[in-house]
């Protein structure tokens, strides 16, 4: 057996992976050339890989380090509950201490009469749970051909082919298909779809599209409209001001569920305790996942209301998962939201450090090659442009630039994504105001140096 460890040569771990890891949304190929970052451990917003570098994590690993990386509490409630009941199941009319104790709390956190939780080993799944559920709720109530979700363009809600099929991007529903019943509206992305239309107008507009959906496809055919208060995935997409009182507006009028998935905008990254609080929503059911542990342990799920619970227990809902509710999972999340409430880590998100990201962000504007800046809490991103006033894509394939941009970040050791020619950010909550500093100046710099290449390459032109 090869004894594989931190010690290893990077070259070899590569080699290792390339040859026997298959990594999510990439093409394998490419390891074989250019190996993958060995990433070997991590502290606060800072990871190191296997070559020494300290990198600034400003997407909270996959926006999901809230609390930042090396809370020992968090490892010591896994300890403590591995030893003490490392797994039982809540089939079979069996529960546990660790999965009440969440539930409560959550119940206690999530607005209004959102008392519910149902569990999930991952947003995808959890989203799953919320189509079947949407239906049986309908079915329940004597109206099983009320069955369509609508959903967004461009909206990722995760990757089984239920959460797939919600999601609106067409590269992954091209691979092996969807599920029937999901219609999708546009999405409220101003900068590349707004045209001349202001941005409140574009905001009703894209809004109204969901009551003429509901109004094509029949009030009787539609179950629920799912949507993140805020688009992240996608490339933070933050709707104008006007979007969500007009959505809420229809949402409130129809007889339909309305679904938040709150997997990235949930525990704190708005600046409240979940995004629905931050656009003034009521949603009848909350999709939750990452924040809820700050991904040190696999854990998502459904809050769901008094009356969607009430209709849905009538009857055996035949779903569920072997995972729901893991015992550790529960353990290392209740841990994760006493942390998160007692050290005041979401109110000091909000109060001080979003403000001050807010202005430092927003400053990137000044540069060259950013048209707009756009945050929410500690969500944020800047769109790209060869032209500025005209809102211009470049004259190249969409994303190309954005890579080349990543690619700068990458090298800079900063771990910023791109969404086409988006860049996006998502730290810690826990990031302090000269972690703000650093990331601004080493998102300048990559900037700085991707727009000589771009520049060079002849691309700094509108298509
Ligand atoms: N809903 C939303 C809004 C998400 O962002 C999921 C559901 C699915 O959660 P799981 O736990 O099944 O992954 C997500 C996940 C990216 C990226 O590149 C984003 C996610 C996952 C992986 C990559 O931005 N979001």
């Amino acid at each position: 057996m090869v004894e594989i460890s931190n010690h290893m040569p990077t070259a070899e771990l590569q080699a290792l992976d390339a040859a026997h890891h298959m990594h999510p949304f990439s093409t394998q190929s490419g390891f074989a050339k250019k190996g993958a970052r060995v990433i070997t451990r991590a502290q606060g917003t800072r990871l190191w890989d296997s070559e020494g570098a300290e990198i600034l994590d400003a997407m909270a690993g996959l926006w999901c380090v809230n609390i930042g990386y090396g809370r020992d509490e968090l490892a010591e409630a896994a300890y403590r509950q591995m030893k003490e009941l490392p797994y039982y199941n809540t089939f079979f009319q069996t529960t546990h201490v660790p999965v009440i104790a969440l539930s409560q709390r959550l119940a206690e956190l999530a607005p209004g009469d959102l008392n519910h939780v149902f569990y999930a080993g991952s947003g995808s799944e959890a989203n799953d749970t919320n189509i079947r559920m949407a239906r049986f709720y309908w079915a329940q109530k004597g109206k099983p051909g009320k069955n369509i979700i609508i959903s967004r363009k461009n909206a990722y809600h995760g990757s089984t082919l239920g959460a797939m099929s919600l999601g609106g991007m067409s590269g992954m529903h091209a691979q092996g298909g969807v599920v029937q019943n999901v219609h999708h509206i546009d999405q409220p992305n101003w900068w590349s779809e707004g045209g001349d239309m202001s941005p409140e107008d574009f905001g009703i507009e894209r809004a109204q599209q969901l009551e003429k959906a509901i109004l094509e496809l029949g009030e009787d055919r539609v179950a629920a409209f799912i949507a993140e208060p805020i688009q992240g995935a996608g490339g933070v997409i933050v709707p104008p001001d006007s979007y969500w009182p007009e959505l809420k507006r229809i949402c409130d009028k129809y007889e339909i569920l309305l679904i938040a998935d709150e997997v990235i905008c949930g525990f704190g990254r708005t600046g409240n305790w979940f995004g629905s609080e931050t656009v003034g929503i009521q949603p009848h059911i909350m999709t939750i996942a990452k924040g809820l542990s700050s991904g040190y342990a696999p854990i998502g799920g459904s809050i769901v209301c008094d009356e969607v619970a009430e209709v849905v227990g009538g009857d055996e809902f035949n779903h569920g998962y072997t995972y729901a509710g893991h015992p550790v999972s529960c353990a290392v999340a209740l841990e994760n939201l006493r942390i998160l409430d007692e050290e005041g880590i979401v109110t000091r998100a909000r109060e001080e450090i979003a403000p001050y990201l807010k202005e430092k962000f927003e400053g990137l504007t000044e540069h060259p090659m950013v048209g707009e800046a756009k945050i929410v809490g500690l969500m944020g991103s800047i769109a790209l442009t060869p032209h500025k006033e005209s809102r211009a894509a470049f004259a190249t394939d969409a994303g190309t630039v954005g890579y080349m941009v990543r690619e700068r970040c990458f090298a800079n050791n900063l771990i910023m994504r791109h969404v086409g020619d988006r860049m996006i950010i998502s730290p810690p909550l826990v990031i302090s105001k000269e972690g703000v500093d650093l990331l601004i100046a080493r998102a300048w710099q990559s900037l700085d140096e991707a727009m000589v290449q771009v520049k060079a390459d002849g691309l700094f032109k509108p298509a």
